[in-house]
Parts: structure tokens; C-alpha cells; sequence
């Protein structure tokens, strides 16, 4: 047990929760959730995963000043899967965020939902209103991936959440031109008896602090009343990020209140998105509660790095 600081005091729900809800579309859907997130111009937007009346997922754009009030969702969806194609048959999923800085373009990976099952995907855009698709990265089954905002000695890196043997645990990869991918290797693997026993993957892309990588993940437990999904941390080596420099060994956020326990799916919290207040140090984290809605919580990011080295490191594998 970490000693000073309590886990569950680091992640702070924003009071007026749920941020974003279906009643409040422009349009008839079943939920929103799973948004990635970005900051343009001083302003925050949302891509968020909106889900039809079928069962298939689009994104669509919410903008706000500040991050928190004032949502400005746009009347029409903003991505739109190709239904036609095999890759994203039934539709697209919890999209994350990257400002490729070599590239100069912003980087979407999302879950593809393909005939053959979950893939990632790639798409990059400069606006927000054309995108240049790159298909699937990588085989299925696989989600909960993210690029790296930079190129890490040289090379592109994506974590990513493969299921190999019913077991799923987070990757990380890495690739010369966004196309060929290798070096595959495990990084952050489901613990057996543990809150996250069943499953763990990527949150939000890995956020670049002094002390490593922050990386943002959820675990899965499967429990008598179906999965529960909590919120991790571990940090990664700046220069090698396949090396783990902490894990927490507790869960940091988890469902507790009403609207993530009531919904489509109950007891999941699943952040996607995260935004880091340099002058503040106020990290905002968007989460889709319950697989029906988008939320907020915040918390410091010193706090969460002091927390985070009061934990253990991980043995060399
Ligand atoms: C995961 C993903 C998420 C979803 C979560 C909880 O496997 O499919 O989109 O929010 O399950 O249902």
C-alpha cells in the first residue's frame, strides 16, 4: 500500500457531470461516449464517439472555451465509417488524439470495426474536416491504441491492446513510415487477482512529463455483476518507453456515481481524452460513464507524478 497519498483522492469529478449527453445531440442517437481530445487555438475539442440507433459508432465534434461549459456540437457527424469496406463494416470507436509534431498533422487511431473484428486504425488531419485514411495498422483483434506525440529515436511508436490467447495486455510497437509495424513487444500486462485481472488498455496517448510518460489506463475486472472498469497509472521511460519506470499497484478512479452506474454498459469509466493546463498543471480527463455518456474529471499532474513515484517500479522482464 502506498503510504501519504490516497489514490482515489487524485482524479476530481467536475460538478456539473455528465458533460455530454445524447439529449443534448443535435440529432437522435443512443449514447455518447469515449471522446478523444484535443487542444486547437486555446480551445477544447472533443471527437466523440456517438453511437446510432443500430448499434454503429461515428464521431462527431464538441468545442468549448474553457474545456468544461458551453458545448458547441456540431449538427452532423464529422467522421463517418465506411460502411462499405471491410475494415469498418460495423462502424468506428474511441478515437485518441496526437499533434504529430514531424508530421505537423493531427493523428486519430480508432477501433475499426471490421468483419473479421476490432482492428486499430489510422486517420490524420490538418482541420478537422478532411481526413487522410491509412487503414488498419495492425491484425485483430486490437484496440485502445495511441501514437506517440513524437518520434522516439526515430521511429514512430503505438501502444496498443492486442488479444492473443484470450489475454489482453498492453503493447507497444513501432514503425519507420506509420505503415510496416514491429518489434512488438508486451509492456503493461493484466495482474491475476487484481482489480485489473481481466484486461488492461491505453486511456488517453501517453502524455510526456519530466519523470516519463504518463500513461492512463483502465482495467477490467470481471466480477459476478458483469465487468468493472477502473483507471490505473503507470510511467514510461522517456527515451525507451518500453521500459516500465512505476506502476500503480491500486486503481485510482472508478465508477461511483449514478450516471456511471447507470446506462448501456454500468460500471465503466473510460477515459480517452486528456488535456494538461501547462500554467496550472490542471490535467482535464474525458471519460465516456457507462458506455451512455461523456465526463470530466480533473486532477493536478504533480500529484498525480508525486503519487505515481511513491509506487513500485516494475522488475525488468
Ligand atoms: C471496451 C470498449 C469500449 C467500451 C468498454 C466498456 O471493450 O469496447 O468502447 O466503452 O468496453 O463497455
Amino acid at each position: 500500500m502506498n503510504s501519504y497519498i490516497d489514490p482515489s483522492s487524485l482524479f476530481r469529478r467536475y460538478h456539473n457531470n455528465p458533460i455530454l449527453t445524447r439529449q443534448k445531440w443535435p440529432y437522435p442517437v443512443n449514447a455518447v461516449f469515449n471522446p478523444g481530445a484535443v487542444e486547437i487555438n486555446g480551445e477544447t475539442l472533443l471527437m466523440v464517439r456517438v453511437e446510432d440507433m443500430r448499434g454503429y459508432s461515428h464521431f462527431t465534434l464538441a468545442r468549448s472555451r474553457d474545456g468544461k461549459t458551453d458545448w458547441r456540437i456540431d449538427e452532423k457527424p464529422t467522421l463517418e465509417a465506411n460502411y462499405q469496406s471491410n475494415e469498418e463494416h460495423y462502424g468506428v470507436e474511441d478515437p485518441r488524439i496526437v499533434w504529430l509534431e514531424n508530421l505537423g498533422v493531427y493523428a486519430i487511431t480508432y477501433v475499426s470495426f471490421s468483419k473479421t473484428g476490432p482492428l486499430v486504425s489510422l486517420a490524420t488531419t490538418r482541420d478537422f474536416i478532411t481526413f487522410k485514411r491509412y487503414g488498419a495498422l495492425l491484425p485483430p483483434e486490437d484496440k485502445d491504441a495511441s501514437l506517440f506525440p513524437k518520434l522516439i529515436k526515430g521511429r514512430f511508436a503505438l501502444i496498443h491492446r492486442p488479444i492473443v490467447r484470450g489475454e489482453a495486455h498492453i503493447w507497444i510497437s513501432f514503425s519507420p513510415d506509420l505503415k510496416y509495424w514491429g518489434e512488438h513487444q508486451m509492456i503493461i500486462p493484466s495482474r491475476t487477482g487484481s482489480w485489473d485481472s481481466t484486461r488492461v488498455g491505453l486511456g488517453p496517448p501517453p502524455i510526456e512529463t519530466p519523470e516519463g510518460w504518463l500513461i492512463i489506463y483502465h482495467g477490467v475486472r470481471n466480477t459476478a455483476a458483469g465487468n468493472l472498469y477502473r483507471v490505473g497509472l503507470a510511467l514510461l521511460d522517456l527515451e525507451d518507453p518500453r521500459r516500465v519506470i512505476r506502476r500503480s499497484e491500486e486503481w485510482v478512479f472508478g465508477p461511483r456515481t449514478s450516471y456511471e452506474y447507470i446506462g448501456d454498459v454500468p460500471g465503466v469509466v473510460f477515459p480517452t481524452g486528456a488535456i494538461v493546463d501547462k500554467n496550472t498543471g490542471e490535467m482535464r480527463i474525458y471519460y465516456g460513464a457507462a458506455d451512455s455518456v461523456v465526463a470530466l474529471a480533473t486532477a493536478n499532474i504533480k500529484e498525480v507524478l508525486e503519487y505515481l513515484k511513491s509506487c513500485p517500479g516494475q522488475k525488468e522482464s
